[in-house]
């Protein structure tokens, strides 16, 4: 399971103020600490309130590169902003995201392709947010198609579903597994799959006991990657528990300890 730390998005406020004065020791600190925890890459967002999000993401990228070696993970709708994080990335790349729009699709994997980057694919167009299993599966498949059209290995291609809120579209979170299912058998080798687990707990007073119990279904269901907080460190000892139930990893006593990875 890939684990990609979510922490470094300007919707946090205390982000946001970070990347606004250039504090690069907060940053960096919040780099280290997800790395330490457990994950394997980190999600990059400028946030909703960035005023040069081109600059930003630069600067971002720069300053957690001389922290740490991780891959990143360059989260935005804009695709000049992801070109710039590309620019200065040093390590591979993971682009987050291409809808399953033509146009969308088109412009990504140029990128993807010109920078040797790995891609998030979302089951989602311009008409809107799937909300039915049917529509996420077609949604894949334009996308699982256009990337084989482009020559993308399906290994480098996360194809995300959109986790829902579960307050707010609570008879989804089925369908939503039934899809992770479904999309590791759209090609071979199987596409990788993806959510941002702390979608579905957004509004709710339970938000880590719903974020790994989702975690734990997702990954029985064939989930192999999620942005998600790896400081939370009862959601980390239920993913190695279900990696290890799914006998990804080999059983002894101290599990917990041998397989957190830092
Ligand atoms: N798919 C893909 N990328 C994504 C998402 C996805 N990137 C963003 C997001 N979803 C994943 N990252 C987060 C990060 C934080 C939260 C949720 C998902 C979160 N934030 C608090 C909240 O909204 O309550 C913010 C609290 C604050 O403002 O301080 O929950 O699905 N491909």
């Amino acid at each position: 399971m890939l684990v990609i730390g979510e922490l470094i998005n300007g919707m946090f406020r205390d982000v946001a103020k970070a990347i606004q004065n250039r504090e690069v020791d907060i940053i960096q600190h919040l780099a280290e600490e997800q790395v330490n925890a457990g994950a394997d890459a980190l999600d990059i967002n400028t946030g909703p309130y960035s005023k040069d999000p081109k600059a930003d993401m630069k600067w971002l990228v720069e300053s957690i590169q001389k922290a740490t070696n991780v891959s990143l993970c360059l989260d935005s709708t804009r695709a000049d902003v992801i070109e710039e994080g590309l620019k200065a990335v040093k390590s591979r790349a993971i682009i987050n995201s291409t809808s399953a729009d033509v146009e969308k699709m088109e412009t990504i994997f140029a990128l993807v392709k010109k920078h040797k980057a790995q891609v998030i694919g979302i089951a989602m167009d311009k008409s809107g947010v799937p909300n039915d299993k049917a529509k996420r599966i077609e949604l894949a498949s334009r996308i699982v198609a256009k990337a084989m059209d482009f020559g993308i290995a399906s290994e480098d291609l996360f194809l995300d579903p959109i986790l829902f809120p579960v307050n707010v579209g609570q008879e989804q979170e089925k369908e939503i597994l039934e899809s992770i299912r479904e999309f590791r058998q759209l090609c071979t080798p199987a596409p990788n799959t993806l959510v941002g687990l702390s979608n579905i707990s957004q509004g709710t007073n339970t938000r880590s006991l719903l974020n790994r119990t989702f975690l734990t279904m997702a990954v029985a269901n064939g989930l192999t990657a999620a942005i998600l907080d790896p400081l939370d460190k009862e959601l980390m000892n239920a993913l190695i528990t279900a990696e290890l139930i799914l006998n990804k990893n080999i059983y002894c006593d101290s599990f917990l300890e041998a397989y957190r990875k830092r």
